[in-house]
Formats: C-alpha cells, structure tokens, sequence
C-alpha cells in the first residue's frame, strides 16, 4: 500500500498549531536546538524483514492478517514505515528467509522507497529442506567438520547476497551451545567457532563488517558459545579490525548494566551495532521502550558521549536495528512505537549537557550528576522529533496517520487474512 504524500501534507496541515505551540515551548529551553534537529532527521533504525508479521511463541502463533508474502511486500511495508516516520530507511534481511530472485529488482524497489540495505543475517539454527547436515548439535561449534563446513559456506553465500545488494555487513548469532552438562568440551567449542568464523572474515570484503552477537542462553540453556559480550569481544578481537561486537538488549541475564557494557565496547572500538528491544524477564523481544525506557536512555546517553568522544557519525558509525517479535500486537504499529521511543531516547541523550556532567563528576557532585540526567530523562521531547519528522517531509504523528489511513485493513483486503512473513 502506498501512502501519497499529500495525504500526509493533509493529516499534519489539521494538527500543525498545535504542534507548533508544543515545539517552540520546548526548544525554548533547548540549547542547540538545530543541531539536535538535524541530528534526529539524518538518525535511521533498520527494520529486520522477520518483524514485518506477527511473531509466535513455542506454544503458538496468532497471526494478525496482511502480512507481506514475499520480500518485495515487505521492502513495501517498510517503505510505508519509512514514508511516515522518515527514520526507518534501511531493512536488514535474513537468508534463506529472502533471497532475492533478482537483485536488480529488489535494489530497485528499495531504491524507490528510499530504502538502504543494512546487515545481512545468516541462520544456522534451523535446518533447511535438503540439507546436508543438521544443526542439531550447533553449527560453528560443531564436532564434525562436515557440519562446519555446511555452516562457513551459508555464511559466505550470504555475504554474496549482500554484496549483490549493496548491504556492507554480516551479523552471526549462533545458537550454538549445549544444554547439559558435559556435553561439550567449552573450549574445543570455542575453538572451532573461531577457526569458522575466521573462514567467513576471510571472505568479507574490505569495506565490510562483521557483527558478532552475543546472547545468554536460549536455545541452550547449560552453555552458550557466544554467551556474553566478553566471549563476543573475544572472538572480534582474535578475528581482526572488520569484526565487532553486537549489543542486542535482549540477550542479556537480568539487571546486567548494558550502558557500562557499551561503554567500554565503545571504548575499544568493538561496538559495531545495536539490537533494539525491551524485556522484562529475558529475551522476551517486547516493544522498545514499553518496559524500561531510563534503561534505553542511559544506554543513549553512553553512546552519545562515546561516539563524540571519538568523532564518530552517530547515523552511519554504528549499525542500529530493531529486532523485537510481536505476538499481539500489528506489527507495523508496534515498529512505528518502537522507532519512537528510539528516536525519544536518542533526543533526551542529546540534551544532556557533557561539560556540566563532567564538572560535576570531577566535583564528586553525586546529586549534580543525577539531576542533570533525569533533567534530560524528564524532557518531553516528542516535539522535537515530531519537527525532525515534519521537516523530513513525514507525518507529525505516524501511529494516528496510519490509524487513520486504515493500513492493516487496505493490507488485509490486498494480502489475505492467512499470510505467514517469517520462516520460523
Ligand atoms: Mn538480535
């Protein structure tokens, strides 16, 4: 479905006092309010292809109805996403999920939404149809050289992919592991990762990056090859200057302190990219920001001052994705909140005064230091990206347009009740 522009010009022309009024009260108190601005409007989160239907859960799948059928349906959906909000212009693929059966097409068709291809993903954690050898006993780690073998050459086929469509990076999540006792010599596992995952870097082109991501546990549940940031940081170390380490905010054992852990990847220079979710337990791919939005605004805040202490671009140094599962909810609407508590939390980062913080942790100012983040926590900032949007050329209010516009139905009546997006 397609959202013409007038439309949108309509929809924010009927709210635009209003807006005004809540902006200028806000960027009244705002230092640099235009340099913040163009911050937000140049700021884009890549939607991963999987998010784009409903999501299950081991016990059953309620789908929502409308759901893309096929790659070129869900370049669409984001392209809608994106002519919205004008921060969702980059989608990240997942192979065998969405091999392109002409990449000139497909490049073409993003192309037309304004669309960039972000990391490419590979899976080895499901079997395929006619596959060789199975991942049962994990791929990368696996004690049979066939096995490893299968799993090095998807990784190189899916760096292929990407190179056809102009994607510059490769993100590995192995579920790699064991869920027992003794079922595995840990460091003979680690050993063989690495040595697989050498073989893959061997393979990236110059320009390329490799993202490592970590995660505790699931669908193992004694061990995890790459269990935390330090086994991640490990291997991205031992693997050489392309390959990093990524941070998906699910993957985490409770109440660990993910902003220290960016901190110092930051510091290091191996924080390549970011997974966006929020969770209450573990990895439960909730709604960014529906659980713990102070939690995602100190990890901002971190990335903002360690991306400036090291001059880096804060849209095009770090690789920023989505990577939530929606079981109730339509997932377009749950994509276009989840950008906005991003965007929310990336503007509030904004708005902390370094110098002053800095002043104040020299002075042991502990008070000082705390005010001046929730000072920045308490902002309401929806003004500001609702007028980093409007000067993209997007809706003031994307949910309420979409609303509005009657997405789901128009996708329902194109698509059918009974459509399946991912291949899980
Ligand atoms: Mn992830």
């Amino acid at each position: 479905m397609l959202v013409e522009k007038y439309k949108i010009d309509q929809f924010n022309h009927e709210i635009l006092n209003d807006h005004k009024r809540k902006f200028e009260f806000v960027a009244s108190s705002v230092k640099n309010v235009e340099e913040i601005l163009q911050k937000l409007v140049d700021f884009q989160i890549a939607i991963p292809s999987w998010a784009l239907g409903t999501g299950g859960t081991r016990f059953g799948r309620f789908a929502g109805g409308g759901e893309p059928r096929s790659l070129e349906e869900k370049i669409e959906d984001i392209g809608l996403l994106h002519k919205l909000n004008n921060c969702s212009g980059a989608i990240s693929l997942h192979i065998p999920w969405d091999i392109p059966t002409n990449s000139n097409n497909i490049k073409a068709l993003a192309a037309q939404h304004g669309i960039r291809f972000d990391a490419m993903n590979s899976n080895t954690f499901q079997d395929q149809a006619g596959q060789e050898w199975s991942y049962k006993y994990g791929s990368m780690q696996h004690i049979d050289k066939g096995v490893r073998r299968q799993a090095i050459e998807h990784n190189i086929e899916v760096i292929k992919y990407g190179i056809e469509l102009g994607s510059e990076s490769l993100t590995v999540w192995l579920a790699d592991g064991s869920n027992f006792p003794g079922q595995l010599n840990m460091r003979k596992a680690f050993q063989n990762t690495l040595e697989s995952l050498q073989e893959v870097y061997a393979e990236l082109p110059d320009n390329w990056k490799m993202f490592v991501e970590y995660k505790a546990f699931e669908p193992n549940f004694y061990s995890t090859t790459v269990g935390d940031w330090g086994q991640s940081f490990l291997y991205a170390s031992k693997l050489g200057p392309k390959a990093y380490t990524l941070v998906d905010l699910g993957h985490h054992l409770p109440n660990a302190n993910i902003e220290q852990i960016v901190a110092l990847l930051l510091m290091e220079e191996k924080l390549g990219g970011f997974h966006f979710n929020d969770s209450k337990y573990s990895d439960d791919d909730l709604t960014v920001g529906s659980i713990n939005p102070y939690q995602l605004f100190l990890i901002f805040k971190e990335l903002v001052e360690g991306m400036d202490a090291r001059g880096m671009n804060h849209a095009s140094d770090l690789g920023w994705m989505i990577d939530a599962s929606h079981n109730v909810k339509d997932p377009l609407e749950d994509l276009l909140q989840s950008v906005e508590a991003i965007m929310i939390a990336y503007a509030q980062a904004l708005l902390v005064d370094a110098k002053e913080l800095e002043a104040a942790q020299l002075a042991n100012d502990v008070v000082r230091a705390q005010e001046i983040l929730q000072g920045a926590y308490r902002t309401d900032v929806r003004p500001l990206i609702a007028e980093a949007r409007l000067r993209g050329g997007a809706a003031l209010e994307p949910l309420n347009l979409y609303r509005q516009l009657k997405v789901r139905e128009n996708l329902i009546k194109e698509r059918g009740l009974k459509t399946v997006a991912t291949g899980l």
